[in-house]
């Protein structure tokens, strides 16, 4: 049993109104919000030892470096990833998903294929298609069903000798559909193709252990885990890591450097070019051990409450459609009301202090699939509440009432 009145004292813009009314934040899936033990250990970096790492001999920098690394140590134990360099820092899952589709612009040949699930992000479709231009790789697609879950009998026909990668989302942010990773790797690996899993909606809800997965790459980003923005992780398996060539070319990926020859520097390093988001890093640690604090097991039992509550109470609101509605979902509902804009009602949401996200939700072909412009999308997250359901449906009934 969480205490949730006691949860949402550590979060403080949970206390602010929107337009003269108290916010209630359902936009989870965008970006988590930031609970003030993170907020203090990014104050603790900036007040107390900002340095550069990994290059001064200085006290301040010893000590960046140092929280730094337990900063990763602490990624590799949440991930349960075997090295601590198969963690390679990036800025978000985005950054992640090029390195690796960078990487495979030097693997993929003219002909080779690579699949795709039909609920993917942009950001695990677009860096793709940019790698099938440069290498003549060619595009599949899993395809969905009405419920937005993913064919498996299609995935099995899909599959062949000429199958080099398949990427998939672990769970989809505008579905909130779980999706069965550990069959998707496991047959993806019975015709020898790698998988890169983009875990940024998973991993505020679901732990991912990378070894029991035995899944290739696996990428998140900190914010959507009460973590700062700019900063998340790429796990790759060292085999993997050490076949792709860097991404970036710069200060610190290097082991030697004339104007002849570069060597590289051994991994994580030969992937972080560059100063990384050191404070980022770090606070995405913090981020860590207060969701372990809490419990990911108690963080799911309680959300899954708010999903049931939350769907129950929307269906009861006339001509109201729920897209998504897989068995396993994650605390995310997008909806549309007949005959209204998604748009429009998140506008009257906001005048009533309710921030939700409209539009596409960076999924355009889920929207084409169902044949919708967008959808009005409420993510719960551990510090909403049972009441701040019911302001959501009584508040739409009123957008609904004055738009019709
Ligand atoms: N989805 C949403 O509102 P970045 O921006 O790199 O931190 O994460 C990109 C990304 C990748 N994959 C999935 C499944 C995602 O949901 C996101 C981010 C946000 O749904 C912002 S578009």
């Amino acid at each position: 049993m969480l205490d949730i009145n006691k949860i949402r004292e550590d979060f403080p813009i949970l206390k602010r109104e929107v337009n003269g009314k108290p916010l209630v934040y359902l936009d989870n899936a965008a970006t988590s919000q930031t609970p003030k033990q993170v907020i203090n250990a990014i104050v603790d970096y900036y007040e107390n030892y900002n340095a550069n790492i990994h290059r001064g001999v200085h006290t301040l920098s010893q000590e960046a470096t140092d929280k730094y690394e337990q900063a990763r140590q602490k990624i590799q134990k949440h991930f349960n990833a075997a090295k601590p360099y198969e963690l390679i820092f990036t800025s978000g899952t985005t950054h992640g998903i090029n390195l690796v589709a960078n990487g495979f612009s030097s693997i993929l040949k003219k002909g080779d294929e690579i699949l795709v699930s039909a609920m993917e992000h942009h950001s695990n479709i677009v860096p793709w298609q940019m790698t099938c231009e440069r290498t003549g790789a060619v595009l599949k697609v899993i395809p969905m069903n009405g419920e937005g879950e993913l064919i498996m009998d299609a995935y099995d026909q899909l599959l062949n000798d000429k199958t080099k990668l398949v990427f998939c989302n672990h769970v989809s942010n505008a579905l909130g559909t779980v999706n069965p990773i550990k069959e998707i790797i496991d047959k993806a690996h019975h015709v020898g193709a790698a998988v890169l899993i983009d875990g940024a909606q998973a991993a505020p809800h679901i732990v991912a252990d990378v070894q029991k997965l035995d899944v290739d790459f696996y990428t998140v980003s900190a914010h959507k885990m009460c973590g700062p923005t700019g900063v998340g992780v790429l796990y790759g398996k060292e085999e993997w890591l050490k076949k792709l060539p860097p991404y970036q070319g710069g200060g610190e990926m290097i082991a030697e450097v004339t104007f002849e020859k570069t060597t590289y520097a051994d991994l994580p390093h030969k992937f972080e070019a560059g100063t990384p988001n050191i404070c980022g890093g770090i606070a995405f640690g913090a981020a860590l051990d207060y969701m372990h604090a809490i419990g990911f097991e108690n963080i799911a039992a309680y959300e899954h409450e708010l999903l049931e509550y939350a769907t129950q109470e929307l269906l009861n609101i006339d001509g109201l459609k729920i897209y998504g509605t897989a068995e396993q979902k994650t605390s995310v509902i997008s909806f549309n009301i007949d005959g209204l804009h998604p748009y429009d009602i998140g506008s009257i949401l906001d005048k009533l202090g309710i921030a939700v996200r409209t539009g596409h939700h960076c999924a355009q072909p889920i929207m084409d699939f169902y044949k919708i412009p967008g959808t009005v999308r409420a993510s719960f997250s551990f510090y909403n509440t049972m009441d701040e359901v019911d302001v959501l449906v009584a508040s739409i009934r009123k957008a609904a009432s004055m738009l019709i």
